[in-house]
């Protein structure tokens, strides 16, 4: 019998789903739905619902319960073998907190095929709409956290993290502080991932270690709830929270509700989801230690994978649980894609491929021309103020503030990722931005290293469908080395990589100073 795995990635914009043939290394079925496209009803953009206060960043949680319903309707239209699948797995954008009552127990032991999700879940939510990564509203939440946790330093070393922002743990203190009586209302707080997983598993699923050591509540290195973080965050926090568990372990046969509507294998089993990075790292094949990837996606991300955990003092960079049992660093910047978006708009480029023509117009360095593009309040550096600074650069060159623009994303990276102390032989760039060969070459220069284009637009789904697929082996005897699961999914496009051009390097090396000087300025100036 075919091994077939379903692998779901609830992400900021869209939904996607992927299902793998482990027999044969083939992906059999790769879809997508886009939020604001297939639910209008739900009145986001981008994911997200618009709001006056540009560091609050909500959705509605029932969106995403909306197009797990759809997303398996089109893939029995579509005639996908649901029927044939072993176990389900799932990532989602990370941070995201669900809030319910405690009649959400019942609603997802019942669900009834005959009503929609949403239906199902009405009147479950104790909290109209969910926090999501890119919020920044909580700075307060953060540092009085942190200082009950004794300091940047402490609380990193503890949970992985410093506080921040987006982190489901300020996040909820902030909750229970603007509104006590919803909080003490709320009987369970979920994740993204976690809901979804509940959903399909028709009971309350844990958190996984990736995603749990977004929240700021996690010993990064026992992998339980700390103590200390949850009473820093609010009262009677642990009854409303799930277990711990790492991520593709069983949680139990899959909801009738699945298999009676959409024909998904009754036997098959839920599993528990992770972060979409986490996921992605398995995606992308980063088994070993020491390997790095940059995404170029919604949030533009740097990450690896590492034995031992080593937090970051300073602050700036995370550390998660990866779900092959060691750890995985993170730096997250929210200005990515819909960034370089904007200065597309601006200029009126019209299409990627000029973007990258007039970036290749411009020398390396840009003159010394300077651009910090925090259109949106970036995490890193912290930017509560949105806006963009120039130093050096002509508004009204539109090639040099498009390379400026690339250029500014990569000296940041590689400013903010010192202290992952990684020295990557090869990067691997994915994401949408990543075809572009001009990007590339910024990013080979400005790293000083090797890189490699991996495509796999979905990484994250085809790596949820792989951890699944983990889980599957282990409870079947059948454990399966996490090298040999991955092969043969993630190769890197052929003829592909690019190496660092000398003298381009040596240029990035001394405008790195510059660019550091930059950012220092521009916070001064938006500290006042
Ligand atoms: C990671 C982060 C983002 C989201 C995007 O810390 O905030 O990468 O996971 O979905």
């Amino acid at each position: 019998m075919a091994k077939l795995f379903l692998g779901l990635d609830s992400s900021t914009q869209s939904l996607s789903a992927v299902v793998i043939d482990l027999d044969t290394r083939k992906v059999l079925c790769e879809k997508s739905l886009n939020f604001d496209r297939a639910l209008p009803q739900c009145k986001t953009q981008n994911g997200v619902l618009p709001n006056r206060d540009p560091l609050i960043k909500h959705s509605p949680p029932q969106m995403w319960a909306e197009a797990l319903d759809l997303i398996f309707a089109q893939m029995k239209k579509d005639g996908v073998a649901l029927g044939k699948i072993l176990a389900v797995g799932g990532s989602g954008q990370q941070h995201g907190s669900v809030y319910f009552n405690d009649r959400i127990a019942a609603a997802l032991e019942n669900l009834d095929p005959d009503k929609s999700l949403v239906e199902n879940l009405s009147g479950v939510f104790s909290r109209k709409t969910s926090p999501v990564w890119m919020d920044s509203s909580t700075a307060q939440e953060c540092a009085e956290i942190r200082k009950k946790l004794g300091g940047v330093k402490f609380t990193a070393s503890r949970t992985g993290s410093d506080t921040f922002e987006r982190f489901s743990g300020p996040q909820i203190r902030k909750f229970y502080k603007t509104d006590p009586k919803a909080y003490q209302k709320t009987a369970a707080i979920a994740l993204v991932s976690s809901f979804m997983a509940s959903l399909l598993a028709g009971k309350t699923a844990p958190v996984d270690f990736g995603d749990g050591a977004g929240m700021n509540l996690m010993d990064i290195r026992r992998k339980n709830w700390n103590h200390d973080a949850l009473k820093a965050t609010a009262p009677g926090l642990m009854n409303k929270l799930p277990p711990l568990a790492a991520a593709g372990q069983t949680i139990g046969p899959v909801s009738s509700y699945f298999a009676k509507k959409f024909g998904l294998n009754s036997e098959a089993v839920a599993t528990v989801w992770t972060g979409d990075n986490p996921a992605s790292v398995i995606g992308l094949g980063l088994i070993k230690p020491g390997q790095s990837a940059i995404s170029l996606g919604t949030s533009d991300t740097f990450f690896g994978t590492m034995e031992q955990c080593h937090t970051d003092e300073n602050g700036e960079g995370h550390v998660f649980g990866s779900p092959t049992g060691a750890y995985m660093t993170l730096v997250c910047f929210k200005n990515g894609s819909l960034a370089r978006e904007k200065i597309r708009e601006l200029y009126k480029i019209p299409d990627w491929k000029r973007f990258g023509e007039l970036i290749a117009q411009v020398p390396p360095g840009n003159n010394g021309g300077i651009l910090l593009p925090w259109f949106e309040p970036e995490i890193v550096p912290r930017v509560n103020k949105p806006g963009i600074h120039r130093f050096d650069l002509d508004e009204k060159n539109a090639a040099a503030n498009c390379r400026a623009i690339f250029e500014a994303q990569m000296l940041s990276m590689r400013l903010h990722s010192q202290w992952m102390q990684a020295a990557p032989e090869k990067i691997f760039a994915t994401g949408g931005a990543s075809n572009d060969v001009a990007l590339l070459q910024v990013m080979a220069d400005v790293m000083n290293c090797r890189v490699e284009r991996i495509e796999i637009s979905k990484s994250a789904a085809l790596g949820a469908a792989l951890i699944a697929a983990h889980g599957w082996l282990a409870v079947a005897g059948k454990k399966s080395k996490w090298e040999k699961l991955v092969a043969g999914f993630s190769q890197p496009v052929p003829k592909s990589e690019i190496r660092p051009d000398r003298q381009a390097v040596k240029i990035y090396d001394r405008l790195l100073e510059k660019y550091a000087g930059c950012e220092c300025d521009a916070l001064e100036k938006i500290a006042g």
